[in-house]
């Protein structure tokens, strides 16, 4: 068995790529370590809870003695965990040190004990390019995060690319662009407004809406890095961009009208700090590898919606009974 080690599995990109994982690689070993913080939950796992080729390990990657012997005994490390929220690290930014930091170089100490260890993948973001007046963001493009959640993120990516170059760790770094799909805690622009829209509260669109962000359907993301892990080269930083540059006033109208909705729920509220105007993503270096995506966005997005409308078990707890969720939300939201 190849033993895989996913941190960050119970959140939006890590769940869906442990179940990718379960489902495409028969002989993989998948052990997930997560501390189960707000956006960690054990039910986006629950189909894969009790599959005998999946552990669930409830741990901090900053406890090297919890993360230490894990990495050690794995063959690759796909390392997500982060705190991902960019409000979030505007509001308060020390567990985003903390964690995509401290945590990313505590596994990378222990990676670097690691004889056996044949990858560390890093993931990274398009955030760490700053923000794209014009063009696209190469992968030897100058790195200028403008928040605090990227240039944490930028200062682990870096860090992961010095244990390649000092210690031949075996890093690959990754920057994709937004991802959407299943699981993704509502927060986030796309659970957010498709959730609120269900029931008739108010979409609270930041500034002009004209900031552009690219969309990435979660599975083409665990595409990219299935493939990375197996023909990606180490030292190496790959690009992963859906293609699908869109306003966020459009996104916005998108997801009402899949919802059924009018845009009449449109409010626009106070903008972002540092709010970055718009990301783009060269991905040349990675489509010459023969990857593509394969989810038109249209119809990822509209399946995404349905997924929300299908599986209010999922998100409703959150929303209406997690008492940290309506305190973030009225911090976040209250006064705008
Ligand atoms: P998420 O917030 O949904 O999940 C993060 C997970 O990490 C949660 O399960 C959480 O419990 C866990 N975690 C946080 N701190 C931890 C710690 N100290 N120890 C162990 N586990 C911890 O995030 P996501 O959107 O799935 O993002 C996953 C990764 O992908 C992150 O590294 C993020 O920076 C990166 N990324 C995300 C996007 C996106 O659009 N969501 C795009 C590019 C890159
Ligand atoms: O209520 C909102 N209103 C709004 O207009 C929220 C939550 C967001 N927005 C805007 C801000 C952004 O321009 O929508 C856009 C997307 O915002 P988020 O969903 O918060 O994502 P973003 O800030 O772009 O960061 C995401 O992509 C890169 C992820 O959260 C990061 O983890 C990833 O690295």
């Amino acid at each position: 068995m190849i033993k895989v080690l996913v941190t960050g599995g119970a959140g939006f990109i890590g769940s869906n790529f442990v179940r990718y994982a379960l489902k495409t690689h028969a002989d993989w070993h998948v052990t997930t370590l997560d501390k189960l913080t707000y956006a960690g939950r054990k039910e986006n796992l629950h189909d894969v809870m009790d599959d005998p080729r999946h552990t669930f390990v409830h741990g901090d990657i900053c406890d090297a003695a919890v993360a230490g012997p894990l990495v050690e005994a794995s063959d690759y490390v796909v390392h997500f965990a982060a705190e991902t929220h960019v409000d979030r690290s505007i509001m308060a930014a020390g567990d985003f040190i903390k964690t995509d930091v401290e945590g990313s170089f505590v596994l990378l100490e222990a990676a670097r004990r690691s004889p056996a260890l044949k990858r560390f993948i890093q993931i990274s973001t398009d955030e760490v390019y700053g923000s794209v007046a014009e063009g696209s963001s190469t992968e030897t493009d100058e790195l200028k995060p403008r928040n605090p959640y990227a240039a944490s993120k930028a200062g682990a990516d870096r860090l992961a690319y010095s244990y390649w170059a000092t210690h031949d760790v075996p890093v690959i770094v990754t920057r994709a662009s937004n991802n959407y799909g299943p699981y993704q805690f509502p927060e986030k622009i796309i659970p957010l407004f498709v959730t609120n829209a269900m029931d008739d509260i108010p979409v609270p669109l930041y500034g002009d809406g004209g900031n552009v962000r690219d969309w990435l359907h979660v599975l083409d993301h665990c595409r990219a890095l299935d493939l990375l892990i197996h023909t990606g080269k180490n030292g190496e930083t790959y690009n992963i961009g859906g293609g699908n540059e869109v306003r966020n006033v459009d996104l916005t109208r998108a997801i009402l009208k899949h919802a059924g909705k009018t845009e009449a729920l449109i409010r626009p509220v106070a903008d972002r700090k540092g709010h970055d105007r718009r990301y783009s993503l060269g991905t040349a270096k990675l489509q010459a590898m023969g990857w593509q995506p394969q989810v038109a966005f249209e119809q990822g997005l509209r399946d995404t919606v349905a997924w929300y409308q299908a599986n209010e078990w999922w998100w409703r707890p959150i929303k209406e009974r997690d008492p940290a969720y309506k305190a973030y939300i009225e911090a976040q939201y209250g006064k705008r």
